[in-house]
């Protein structure tokens, strides 16, 4: 009954590349992994085809952590995204067929709920700043408790986070990756303005977020954050590259505006300094790159320790299967912060039928056995893999930055 005789990978572009894991036992109840990783896709796809499923094929569905534990420590080559995406897929389509095979919806098997709803942020974005507020107003109005705040940058002809359509960002947008143009000293004044703006149109009963993407060095992260904190933000999100976990004292030291960090992490030891030293106050690392449930699990578990609080991330490159899965395990954790909610496309959320519903600014991932997210094979076989890389960034001078 729980052996697993078929695990398939499943790759879908419609209007952007998802990588799906299909596990089937001998019961036929399967369980689905997302296996999407923004611009190296085959490279996780080739990961599960060659090196996962044929050592899947035969165990027992129910052994959830000695499984992990094989493809992590047997892989020999510990960790990298691509490796803890593949774990990542495996892990949580067993945790689907898991919680199926109890009949019960995932958050219940994990330990039940400890709220009634997961609070989300939408995300407002404009060229400028009066389109950035505009959109935020109709994210109020739509009922979001908290706002990502993203606006275009006087001078730059692109930035991160503006997208050519208002509700849905995609920044894999070429086979090749598009070189965009960053400079720090236009972009510093511009985060101040924004904020200044958007508590004086939408007041001071909703929550503002920024994401920094990774641009500034720690001390001008420092500088952002103060200035900032008049505007009370809910979250500065990647401040500075986070290789250098240590760079978050020097934030620290200028600035309580709260940190956040981590989408790019894919092991607990990414983030363990941060932790440790409560350097940081969301940790954004989620299940689809970071090994699954069973490895966030433990990170928010060091999380919980350090008082810091989850912060997933949810863009539109995780897919509805991440996102289904993840809103069980923000219903369950008890350090539960936030969780990023950038909605997919129509022609997306048809290929993944899913359980989760947005109500009053909440998610919430709904009761149906498993993680509550399903793929319809005949619709996905229509939309073939289309090559898409992430940009880069060059500063004015051409030297090669950060994106
Ligand atoms: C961003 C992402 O959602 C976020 O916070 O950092 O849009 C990120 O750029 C993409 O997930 C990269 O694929
Ligand atoms: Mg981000």
């Amino acid at each position: 009954m729980h052996t697993i005789v078929d695990a398939r990978v499943i790759i879908s572009c419609p209007g952007r590349n998802f990588v799906t894991l299909k596990i089937t036992t001998k019961s036929g109840v399967y369980g689905l992994g997302d296996a999407t990783l923004n611009g190296r896709e085959l490279a996780v796809a080739s990961y599960l085809t060659d090196h996962v499923i044929p050592c899947l094929i035969g165990r027992d569905a129910r052994q959830i952590e000695d499984i992990w534990q094989f493809f992590y420590r047997g892989a020999y080559w510990r960790r990298g995204p691509v490796t803890m995406t593949a774990i990542a897929a495996v892990d949580v389509a067993l945790w689907d067929i898991k919680a199926k095979n109890a009949n019960m919806p995932l958050y219940d098997l994990l330990g039940g709920a400890s709220r009634t709803g997961v609070m989300v942020y939408g995300h407002a974005n404009g060229n400028d700043l009066d389109e950035t507020i505009a959109q935020a107003k109709k994210y109020k109005e739509m009922g979001y408790k908290a706002i990502r705040l993203q606006s275009g940058v006087p001078g730059l002809a692109s930035t991160y986070g503006v997208s050519k359509d208002k509700l849905y960002y995609e920044p894999a947008d070429a086979a090749k990756p598009t070189e965009n143009v960053w400079s720090t000293s236009r972009y510093m004044p511009t985060v101040p303005k924004l904020f200044a703006a958007a508590r004086e149109t939408l007041g001071w009963d909703v929550h503002l977020l920024h994401d920094v993407h990774h641009r500034l060095t720690p001390l001008e992260a420092g500088r952002l954050g103060k200035d900032l904190e008049p505007f009370r933000p809910f979250w500065l999100e990647d401040a500075t590259p986070a290789e250098n976990q240590a760079g978050f004292r020097t934030i620290r030291q200028h600035t309580t505006t709260p940190l956040a960090v981590g989408e790019v992490f894919n092991s607990v030891w990414d983030a363990k300094q941060l932790l440790d030293e409560q350097l940081i106050d969301y940790i954004r690392t989620t299940i689809v790159h970071a090994g699954g449930i069973s490895h966030v699990r433990r990170i928010a578990h060091l999380a919980e320790l350090n008082n810091v609080r989850t912060g997933f991330h949810g863009a539109t490159d995780l897919s509805p299967v991440c996102m289904g899965a993840a809103l069980h395990f923000d219903l369950w954790v008890p350090n539960f912060g936030i969780q990023e909610y950038m909605r997919h496309t129509d022609e997306t959320d048809a290929v993944f039928p899913h359980a989760y519903t947005f109500s009053k600014g909440d998610l919430h991932p709904g009761t149906a056995p498993g993680h509550g997210v399903d793929i319809d094979e005949a619709l996905a076989a229509k939309y073939p893999y289309r090559p898409a890389s992430l940009p880069v960034n060059r500063l004015e001078d051409g030297t090669l930055f950060n994106w």
